[in-house]
């Protein structure tokens, strides 16, 4: 699917802006049609935006379940004779959409994008109802997992992923017009020769058959570098300038569809960065050269709007990486807004790209989510059924980001159960498709700590070892110099594994403002202290290709004992003020590494 544009025959409307909403905790109004006209009871709600902290109410930040959103919008008189969809590029977790009194799609999955041909369900020039059921459970068969649980308090949503539950429609949605014959998807994959690039290219009509399909690639001047015709072909480009890390060089591949007069049918532009990746042994190559990652996990977390895309934000963030000399993130834990990858692209900040699979470990907990009751792998559990909703997440998230030069890696889950037999035959088969989907691509998922080495039976699966890990924090904590020891142990004997470790998560959640002259958790000199002894190991093991701490800023969570207004392990605080770690990261970022 691509993502809608705005060129010379295509059209795009965007639907954001404030929409009618309702919940519907008794999930009556499918029953009792509630698309069929003005959502009963209803009240004003923004899109793009997470629903949950717009209004002052525990009921609706809490709740789950169904929830309605409903707009008008004019079907432009132009688009006659044109195929008009419905694009949605996000809508958490669930969602089904009724054109008028017409069902028109369902989507499973909250992260990534759906759409619906709508052409026979519309007349331009008349204004269309455009409603949405949305709806935010999660169950053992979603991803990420959760559960309903009956308490003596009611029905009660349970997770195990330790960020909160937002929810609703947090990305633009868009009504879009292109020709009836139509490019409908476009696969680019890079190579470098020497000082030559070469853009092997895909295309994927639908439609009516076009005669002719012409592609041509420019270059950031607008200067044509190479055309080629046919559905599919090897672009030569010489004297490339290649994608590179801090240097989001891209070309503009253009697709063009022609008819049997020459008329222009449909034309799509696919911005192409030319680079290669690659691991070899123990190293992360890219375009041939060893890169080492620096940088964090991310959120998509803000106040107000919670997982809301806002592009001020998001140009801040990337001014804040830019400042700290981070050159890489993880779009820990779901795929993130496409304004966000094509910004990386532009801006060549690097990124590990993951699947929402996170929270399939019953064994993580105690403090954080509680005593869990459950197993993680069993017919009642993660079972089949996951697999497959995880399978199709995993084909959705490569489809959708697949030609974007800054995913260098995938990770298709976070710190998933790995040391049974039953993880390991869950993830078998999960490797092989996401490897199969993008063999250009390193695929990997991220350990935690319960599975160290010797004792994880899903990392063999892996091109690239991603550990998360909490020494000095959750276990030795306040004890540095134990933490260092252990540490340093385990990190040697996967470095035995002889391939790359990137440690995607090491972090101290850190009050801003505490501090202390003695070696105190959750003060700013702890934090910083903390990074120091991690960076102290990590400079003593070759294997290890990247640091990403965790995380970039304080972010919501649910309630909890060890949750104080939030995960606290930002370098940065949730309104983006640097805590004395962003400057002791930001000194051993940006001088030249060794
Ligand atoms: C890891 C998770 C991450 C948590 C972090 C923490 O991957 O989502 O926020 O620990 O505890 O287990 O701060």
């Amino acid at each position: 699917m691509l993502r809608p544009q705005e060129n010379a025959s295509r059209e795009r409307k965007s639907l954001n802006g404030l929409w009618r909403f309702a919940l519907d905790g008794a999930s009556e109004g499918r029953a009792a049609g509630w698309f069929r006209g003005p959502l009963p009871a209803s009240r004003e709600m923004a899109v793009p935006a997470s629903f949950n902290d717009i209004p002052a109410d525990a009921a609706v930040r809490d709740f789950f379940g169904d929830v309605w959103y409903q707009t008008r919008a004019w079907v432009p008189r132009g688009w006659g004779e044109r195929r008009i969809v419905l694009h949605f590029e996000s809508a958490t977790h669930r969602a089904t959409v009724w054109v008028n009194d017409e069902e028109v799609v369902s989507h499973e999955g909250g992260y990534t994008p759906f759409e619906a041909d709508i052409t026979e369900h519309v007349v331009p020039g008349e204004e269309i109802r455009l409603t949405v059921l949305v709806n935010n459970t999660l169950s053992f068969q979603s991803i990420p997992p959760g559960v309903i649980e009956d308490t003596p308090a009611g029905k009660r949503q349970r997770y195990w992923h330790d960020f909160f539950n937002y929810a609703g429609l947090h990305r633009s949605v868009w009504l879009c017009s292109t020709s009836p014959a139509h490019v409908s998807d476009i696969t680019v994959v890079t190579d470098l020769d020497g000082g030559n690039g070469v853009v092997d290219y895909r295309v994927e009509t639908a439609g009516p058959e076009p005669v002719e399909t012409t592609v041509v690639l420019r270059d950031a001047d607008g200067m044509d570098v190479a055309r080629g015709a046919g559905l599919s072909g090897a672009l030569q480009v010489p004297d490339v300038h290649p994608w590179a890390p801090r240097n989001g060089y891209l070309y503009d591949l253009e697709v063009q569809l022609r008819d049997g007069a020459g008329a222009l049918l449909d034309c799509y532009h696919q911005s192409v960065g030319v680079r290669t990746v690659e691991v070899d042994g123990a190293r992360f190559l890219i375009n041939g050269a060893p890169f080492y990652f620096t940088g964090f996990g991310k959120h998509e977390d803000l106040a107000v709007i919670g997982k809301g895309h806002n592009d001020a934000f998001m140009l801040h963030d990337f001014e804040l990486l830019r400042w700290i000399g981070a050159n890489s993130f993880r779009t820990s834990h779901y795929p993130y807004s496409e304004d966000v990858l094509d910004y990386a692209d532009r801006q060549g900040v690097v990124l590990i790209d993951e699947v929402a699979a996170v929270g399939q470990n019953m064994g993580i907990g105690g403090g954080i989510f509680g005593a869990q009751g459950y197993p993680t792998f069993s017919p009642d559990t993660v079972n089949d059924e996951s697999r497959e909703v995880h399978a199709q997440a995993i084909r959705e998230l490569v489809a959708r980001d697949k030609n974007h030069p800054s995913v260098v890696l995938w990770s298709i889950a976070n710190e998933p159960e790995s040391d049974t037999e039953a993880s390991e035959n869950y993830f078998r088969p999960l490797f092989a498709l996401a490897k199969g989907l993008d063999p250009s691509r390193p695929v990997g998922f991220v350990n935690v700590m319960l599975a160290p080495h010797g004792k994880c039976r899903v990392s063999q699966f892996g091109d690239v070892l991603m550990l998360n890990r909490y020494y000095g924090w959750y276990v030795d904590s306040g004890d540095l110099q134990a933490a260092e020891i252990a540490w340093e142990e385990e990190l040697r004997a996967w470095a035995g594994e002889g391939k790359p470790i990137i440690i995607t998560e090491y972090g101290a959640d850190t009050y801003p403002g505490l501090h202390s002259v003695t070696p105190t958790p959750w003060s700013e000199e702890y934090q910083v202290d903390y990074l120091d002894m991690n960076h102290r190991v990590f400079d003593r093991i070759d294997a290890v290709v990247g640091e990403q701490m965790w995380n970039f800023a304080d972010f919501a969570t649910t309630s909890g004992p060890m949750r104080v207004g939030g995960n606290k392990k930002g370098a940065f605080t949730r309104d983006r003020q640097p805590k004395a770690a962003a400057h002791a990261l930001r000194r051993r970022w940006r001088r030249e590494r060794p």
